[in-house]
């Protein structure tokens, strides 16, 4: 069993913070590797949105990125990838301190002419550099723009005067955002009741375990009525990385529960805040989806995304199994015994070492809390199956 350390990432990015002249910084996750000692990164950026006079050219800036205990800087220094949007960057001198829980990024444009070096336009967000943190333990950590001395840039106008334009800071708190979705598991889901079993659930002793197997997440018990564990991860991009995810529990309609077992709706903090995401679905022995499109999702309430209900409702060509023969009802592929993100004959060796064992098995690819030759039958119409999920 796959035991990737936490992240319960309460980041508290601040983003979007608007400038008087309605220009805008934000940080954006990059790399969330999940796990204590595995790395943090965000990228930091700056775009203007009201184009007058557009471009702008930076003369300076100055940005100081607070960041909680939970996050340790790392011992090598962060990448300098400094305006990676733009090539004409020669003539700027750029430094970043790592200083006693925060780092500050400024940038000087000692050599530049006016009106030619690194050119702010209105429609694109450019990088100014990557920050980076190796996660030092999982308790909810932050990442910050505070306040109003934090961030300032000065622009070289077009007519090469100095146009200087301090910054007042309005910092956007990360949002906890509400989400809904349904999805079936194919190793549990019975054709004849359309429904899933929650055997692991409703035995005694319960085999489902109270720490989730994808994080370290730990619930004083598990409801009844209960399919499994999943892990729903939610991304800005098709490619990753995670921008956060949650441990949560799938009853027998499908839908995923909050930790009383029957709240349709649960809760997952999102340092970017209210706006579109791609779903993606990890079940331990099931292989994982991407959900077709994207969804919007706020603070404020939840629609739920239906992966049961169409091929299309995941990403890639025939990424959901079809439960029913007849393109009534979609699950996720089961068999995937060795969580490689594939089905193949190495699955069957993976049943056959766990045979005649009971509990939480990832050899039990249809959750009957025993592993034995049903569990084959179950690999088998799976086999060739692969992960659709980018990387
Ligand atoms: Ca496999
Ligand atoms: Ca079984």
């Amino acid at each position: 069993m796959k035991n990737v350390l936490p992240i319960v990432l309460s980041l508290f990015l601040s983003m979007g913070i608007a400038l008087a002249d309605d220009s805008e910084f934000r940080l954006l996750v990059s790399q969330n590797d999940g796990t204590v000692g595995g790395e943090y990164q965000v990228k930091a950026q700056i775009k203007i949105t009201d184009g007058q006079p557009s471009p702008k050219v930076v003369n300076s800036l100055t940005l100081d990125v607070p960041y909680g205990a939970t996050l340790t800087a790392p011992a090598d220094a962060a990448d300098l990838n400094w305006f990676t949007n733009d090539a004409a960057v020669s003539g700027y001198e750029c430094s970043l301190s790592k200083l006693d829980g925060y780092y500050r990024i400024l940038v000087t444009s000692n050599g530049v002419s006016d009106g030619t070096g690194w050119q702010i336009t209105n429609s694109a967000w450019s990088d100014i550099v990557t920050l980076r943190w190796v996660i030092g333990s999982v308790l909810p950590h932050d990442v910050t723009l505070t306040n109003t001395t934090d961030a300032a840039a000065y622009y070289t106008g077009t007519t090469g005067d100095s146009d200087a334009m301090d910054w007042a800071t309005t910092p956007k708190q990360g949002e906890e955002l509400k989400i809904a979705a349904k999805v079936f598991l194919r190793g549990a889901f019975s054709t004849s009741t359309g429904t899933m079993n929650t055997t692991l659930s409703n035995t005694s002793p319960q085999a489902i375990p109270t720490n989730a197997p994808y994080d370290d997440k730990s619930v004083a018990s598990i409801p009844t009525n209960i399919t499994d564990w999943v892990k729903l991860e939610i991304r800005s991009q098709e490619t990753g990385p995670a921008v956060n995810f949650v441990s949560v529990f799938l009853d027998e309609n499908g839908n995923i529960v909050a930790d009383d077992g029957s709240t349709l709706e649960f809760l997952m903090d999102s340092p970017e805040g209210s706006k579109n995401y791609y779903f993606v679905i990890h079940h331990r022995n099931h292989l994982p989806v991407m959900s077709g499109s994207t969804i919007g999702l706020d603070a404020s309430s939840s629609t739920q995304y239906d992966f049961t209900t169409g091929v299309g409702q995941a990403y890639g060509t025939n990424a959901l199994a079809d439960l029913k023969g007849d393109g009534s009802v979609f699950g996720m592929f089961a068999g995937d015994a060795n969580a490689s993100d594939g089905v193949n004959s190495t699955d069957y060796l993976a049943v056959k070492n766990e045979i005649n064992t009971s509990g939480y098995q990832m050899g039990d690819v249809n959750l009957s809390g025993l592993v034995n030759s049903t569990d084959y039958l179950i690999v088998k119409p799976n086999i060739g199956n692969n992960s659709q999920v980018p990387n």
